[in-house]
């Protein structure tokens, strides 16, 4: 059966999960420290676990959202959550969440999971109600009959760090949604989890694609994925061993839920925009453009004709022609699809938000970026199966790398002068292709660097990004290992019995 149609894997032991060794030994310590908090706070032993882990992404940055397939690995940092369901009748009937770190407080929700989520006030146990809400919705549309809502008790234990790009709020909401579904006694395969939880990290306000959750649910050990999408499928993609990816923190945090207005969701409303601006230009009834195109990936096929006319293939090539480099406003937009923003977008809250907020709309940079982004994914996988020589595979997937992190920054705008400056320096010292990784606007980048050259590499990174920012005081020496860490493809979500 193809991986996707699995269930989640059920384990009564770590090692399945975590291997052997000092990372096997570093998660017994964490396990059995849940185990006794949980006793410690709500008095009895936590029903199962479930993990889910965060993830880097390789190349195919913001395309996800357009329809496009992207190249993601697992990383070992997971978020677990340990979870109790109460018996009917029993009290209080509310969401307990507890967090591990003493730096967030235990949040406290109705059981109700028709409540709204309080977006103007962000806190960390929302993504916990974000599966929870989505775990009704989605069996409720099964047909399937959980009873009346009932108190949950929860803890979290999460070691990816947050705003790093690295999919920490996907790590949280997997493990939650599937924690739930295990308490519930709910088994669904894989790729339905992977829609269903990015349904469920929808409702933080975000427009987010389904990248981070479909690689957290369906990772497979020691393969990155290309993960695509309508329908979400998985394929395994084995990595050159002569190679190896190096995490680096750029200390700048990226907080999406709080700037999705100006950042994230901006973008996906530039690229609806963009995508229905080319439909109607090459040719599309406005109405029709407005109810049917929703991304670039809907216009790709007429992009693609138009070009071919031309005697090119490439969709960048309409964009260069039909649209203009000068930001559009707003008024222009309007004055092409003939009727309002507003409700071109549906009205919905976080588009209202995003036009608010914007001055105009850069839709010839946004949708050059996705369509070459697009292509790149494909050569990144092409050449990871080329027979090419280590040394010429390598070199071009550190091109295919450091022209995906141009386009992110010049055309796309989601870098940030922290992580212009990291790449940089990793580039500086022999990496073979460096970007940013995740939504940018602060986070991690990824470095493609040769295997023998790991432990130096790590070194000069540390004198010449880190060091500055030690004496500052801006992070202890003794976290060096969180912010900068070599990866190897990890595994994906699991329920534990342990
Ligand atoms: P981060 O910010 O790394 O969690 C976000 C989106 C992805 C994808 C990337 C950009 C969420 C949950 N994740 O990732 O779907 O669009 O940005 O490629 O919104
Ligand atoms: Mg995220």
């Amino acid at each position: 059966m193809a991986h996707e149609e699995l269930p989640i894997p059920i384990f009564s032991s770590l090692e399945p999960v975590y291997g052997g060794g000092s990372l096997l030994d570093e998660a017994r310590i964490r396990f059995d420290n849940l185990k006794s908090k949980f006793f410690q706070v709500f008095g009895h032993q936590p029903q199962l676990f479930a993990r889910s882990p965060g993830r880097v992404n390789l190349i195919g940055e913001h395309i996800d959202y357009e329809g496009y397939s992207v190249l993601p690995m697992a990383i070992r940092q997971d978020t677990i959550v340990a979870i109790r369901k109460h018996d009917e009748g029993e009290s209080p009937k509310v969401l307990r969440i507890a967090n591990v770190s003493e730096k967030y407080t235990m949040c406290t929700y109705p059981a109700d999971p028709e409540q709204e989520i309080d977006l103007k006030n962000h806190k960390w146990g929302h993504y916990f109600l974000c599966g929870y809400k989505g775990f009704h919705e989605f069996v409720k549309s099964k047909g399937i009959d959980v009873g009346v809502p009932v108190g949950l008790d929860v803890i979290v234990d999460g070691t990816v760090p947050t705003g790093s790009g690295l999919s920490s709020s996907a790590a949280f909401v997997c493990s939650s949604t599937i924690a739930i579904m295990a308490a519930f006694d709910v088994k669904f395969p894989k790729k339905e989890i992977a829609q269903l939880t990015c349904d469920c990290e929808r409702h933080i306000g975000t427009q987010s694609g389904g990248m981070d959750q479909a690689i957290s649910v369906m990772a497979k050990s020691g393969f990155a994925e290309l993960i695509d999408f309508n329908p979400i499928r998985a394929t395994d993609v084995q990595l050159p061993a002569a190679g190896t990816f190096v995490i680096a923190h750029s200390l700048a945090e990226s907080q999406k839920a709080v700037t999705a207005a100006t950042n994230y969701n901006n973008r996906v409303v530039e690229c609806r925009l963009a995508a229905i601006v080319l439909a109607i230009k090459l040719g599309m009834e406005q109405k029709e453009a407005i109810s049917k195109v929703k991304t670039l990936s809907d216009v790709e096929g007429l992009c693609v004709s138009f070009a071919s006319d031309r005697g090119s293939s490439d969709p960048v090539l309409a964009v260069k022609e039909i649209l203009h480099e000068e930001p559009y406003t707003a008024e222009e937009i309007e004055k092409i699809t003939e009727e309002s923003l507003p409700s071109v977008l549906e009205n919905s809250a976080s588009s209202l938000a995003v036009l608010r907020a914007a001055e105009h709309f850069k839709l010839f940079q946004r949708a050059s970026h996705v369509y070459s982004e697009a292509k790149r994914v494909h050569a990144f996988r092409d050449t990871v199966q080329s027979k090419l020589s280590d040394d010429d595979m390598l070199k071009k997937l550190g091109d295919l790398m450091n022209e995906s992190h141009h386009s992110c920054s010049v055309l796309y705008e989601c870098s940030c002068p922290e992580l212009e400056e990291l790449v940089n320096i990793c580039r500086d010292n022999e990496a073979l292709g460096a970007r940013l990784t995740g939504a940018g606007w602060g986070g991690c980048a990824v470095a493609l660097v040769k295997e023998g050259i790991v432990p130096q590499f790590i070194l000069n990174l540390k004198e010449f990004f880190y060091r500055s920012r030690i004496d500052k005081g801006v992070i202890n020496q003794n976290d060096l290992g969180l912010y900068i860490f070599a990866s190897k493809p990890s595994s994906g979500a699991a329920i534990l019995k342990y």
